[in-house]
């Protein structure tokens, strides 16, 4: 080939390379130690002596014609690669940020940790247990043996093998009682089950009771604690009343009205006319329970008191209903933030 012809195919096959690989490929074939252009003036030797200089200075003319359509189709192939990645890469500094919205713990969670907060500033402790549980700790534990007819007073949701899901967290107590000596002064939150649903009860809702057991405790002492937690969640010296009543696991029994917020004691649809709400139930812990729990019933006494903590919050934050507390509808929810 003519080298006029060969310097003319290099330099479109140059023009057309699309990537810088592609012209890598060309200069190798064109200039490399055994490319078409080297074997040119390798192959000047065979020519006679007289016609070399001019083959020569035409062979070199066209190598560096080459080299320099080379160079500079690299320069304008890395050129376009840059406005490309610049154009894939850009950043409109002009576009509306995106709004960060912030969360919120859950009103009955937030109502959870005042409660304990108020307790563990009194020297109680937290303690937790397991929501599945066995009949013993649920129920016979608590001086409610098998057919017992108070055993009705709770909707029980049974699972198989003998087990049920907690109707209150007293089994955590009876276990606490099982392992420990006094003195005991605990609190025990967490989630209980109850086949009941409507504006004021939900399948599972959230329980905190108490115990305290030591030698020469009584009444006195669980009617201090119980008010002055009321006014403690109620930040306020709220009237509280004690009415006699009957629980299986303590003997006396007593629920514990707080006086209406909403009305202060005027009668409203919060407090169906009354003036009073129910917040929690208490009494001195029956000995049947003590000394099946291995603690000596002639020497210690102990009281116990549980109320819902959701049902705390729907007083507190005066929501009338309580299923409304786990539609998690972010509107409801949003506002306790
Ligand atoms: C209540 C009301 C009255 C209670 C009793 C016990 C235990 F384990 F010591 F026997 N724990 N909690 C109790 C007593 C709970 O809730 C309405």
């Amino acid at each position: 080939m003519d080298i006029d012809e060969l310097q003319a195919e290099a330099l479109a096959a140059v023009a057309d390379a699309a990537t810088e690989r592609g012209l890598e490929t060309l200069r190798v074939h064109y200039l490399g130690r055994r490319g078409r252009i080297t074997q040119e003036l390798k192959g000047l030797g065979r020519l006679a002596p007289a016609e070399r200089p001019t083959a020569g200075a035409r062979i070199n003319a066209a190598k560096g014609a080459l080299v320099a359509a080379i160079d500079a189709r690299a320069a304008a192939l890395a050129q376009g690669q840059l406005a490309e990645s610049l154009a894939a890469e850009a950043v409109d500094v002009t576009l509306p940020g995106r709004r960060q919205s912030g969360g919120s713990l859950h009103p009955v969670t937030q109502t959870l940790r005042r409660i304990e907060a108020i307790f563990v500033g009194a020297g109680y402790e937290v303690v937790t247990g397991p929501e599945v549980e066995d009949d013993y700790h649920n129920f016979e534990a608590l001086n409610l043996p098998p057919h017992h007819p108070a055993r009705a007073m709770w909707d029980t949701f049974y699972l198989e093998g003998g087990l049920l899901l907690r109707t209150h967290t007293s089994p955590v107590q009876a276990r606490v009682m099982e392992r420990s000596a006094p003195p005991i002064r605990i609190i025990c939150p967490g989630r209980v089950y109850r086949r009941d649903s409507d504006l004021t009860h939900t399948p599972m809702f959230h329980q905190v009771e108490g115990l305290v057991v030591d030698e020469g405790i009584g009444f006195a002492d669980l009617k201090g604690v119980v008010i002055g937690f009321v006014h403690r969640f109620y930040d306020r010296e709220v009237p509280v009343r004690f009415r006699p009543s009957y629980f299986p696991f303590t003997e006396p029994s007593a629920e514990v009205d707080a006086q209406c917020v909403h009305c202060e004691g005027v009668g409203c649809r919060v407090c169906g006319d009354t003036g009073w709400l129910e917040v929690m139930g208490c009494g001195m812990v029956h000995p049947n329970v003590l000394s099946m729990s291995g603690i000596d019933a002639g020497r210690y006494t102990g009281f116990a008191f549980g109320f819902g903590a959701d049902r705390l919050a729907s007083l507190y934050y005066e929501v009338g209903d309580l299923r409304l507390f786990f539609d998690n509808d972010v509107r409801f929810l949003a506002q306790f933030g």
